[in-house]
């Protein structure tokens, strides 16, 4: 992410990342360049279909913590976020975020599946039982957090909708509401913001539809009223405040991947053997600590996903 960048890089190089930001985002607006870039593709196509179902005794609420993880408070979690949607810094989404109306809320699913339609928000959640997971959140940008969310396993929403059998992939969508939304008049990104998973990976038993965290409903900031976690895969994975569920047969595109595809590939899997190009990503900063941790490889969930990819590069497909 060319705006993007760990937090403890000096500030001496802030300038020219800006610059070289500003620069990028006027040639992109100008149509110099195109927002897509050229022939950087990060994934390719060895990853169709899915891989075998991954068990049902894996999960237990807070499984693949660490002996020393403690959640972050609701301050930090609710203060400093990644939401372009309402600003690049980290305080802009709390602070540009309280204008924006998570309900009344529709979600609409569409594409490879026998039950498509337009679901208000409580047909799509009061349905399901709400669970308790607690994960950590790992961002591209090198720091980390844990969090103790509530929500709904994507695996029990996605049956309900009973996706075809040619349905390889699930791709989300952001809300687009420039008016409600300041970052999205801007050409940050390309809005709406964009995600997907292939179909193994959605129905992971990791994989939660949050519709809360510190059992009260989503802040608007963490992405109300439902956002998308996927706790071993980098954070920009998951998108906030869908409106869309697609089930689609091909690898769909994902905003970061668009905007950077030398950075930024649709796996995404936390992976402290491949660096990002312009960092490291061995370690990490726990937000509301100084020393820096060891990067753990999928986060630290290994054993619940490194199944889904065994046989594939993981330096190629990153
Ligand atoms: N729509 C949307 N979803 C998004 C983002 C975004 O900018 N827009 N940022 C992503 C990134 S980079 C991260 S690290 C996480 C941060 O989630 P949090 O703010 O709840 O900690 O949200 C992800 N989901
Ligand atoms: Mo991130």
């Amino acid at each position: 992410m060319w705006i993007k960048r760990p937090d403890d890089i000096p500030s001496s190089e802030i300038t020219d990342e800006k610059l070289y930001i500003n620069r990028r985002r006027f040639l992109v607006a100008a149509g110099v360049i195109g927002a897509t870039g050229a022939g950087l593709l990060g994934c390719n196509s060895d990853a169709e279909g899915s891989n075998a179902g991954t068990g049902a005794d894996l999960m237990t609420a807070g499984a693949g913590q660490e002996p020393d993880d403690k959640p972050n408070t609701y301050e930090q979690i609710t203060s400093y976020n990644n939401f372009y949607e309402f600003g690049t810094d980290k305080e802009d989404p709390k602070g540009n975020s309280a204008g924006f109306h998570p309900q009344p809320w529709t979600v609409r699913v569409e594409g490879l599946c026998k039950k498509p339609g337009d679901y208000h928000f409580d047909d799509l959640v009061k349905p399901h039982k709400v669970v308790d997971r607690t994960y950590r959140l790992r961002c591209v940008e090198a720091w980390s957090m844990v969090i103790p969310w509530q929500g709904i396993p994507l695996a029990e929403m996605i049956k309900r909708f009973e996706p075809q059998p040619s349905a390889k992939f699930v791709a989300f969508t952001t809300v687009m509401r420039p008016n409600e939304m300041p970052g999205q008049r801007r050409p940050v990104l390309q809005w709406p913001y964009v995600e997907g998973l292939r179909m193994d990976e959605a129905t992971n038993d990791l994989t939660l539809m949050a519709t809360g965290l510190y059992g009260k409903p989503l802040p608007n900031q963490d992405g109300a009223p439902i956002r998308l976690i996927v706790p071993w895969k980098y954070g920009f994975k998951g998108i906030k405040s869908i409106v869309k569920i697609a089930f689609v047969d091909k690898q769909p595109e994902t905003t970061w991947n668009i905007a950077a595809p030398d950075e930024y590939g649709f796996y995404a899997n936390v992976n402290p053997e491949v660096d990002h190009p312009r960092w490291s990503q061995a370690t990490e900063r726990r937000i509301g600590e100084f020393r820096r941790r060891r990067t753990l490889m999928f986060n630290g969930y290994a054993d619940k996903v490194a199944s889904m990819y065994s046989g594939m590069d993981l330096r190629r497909n990153y």
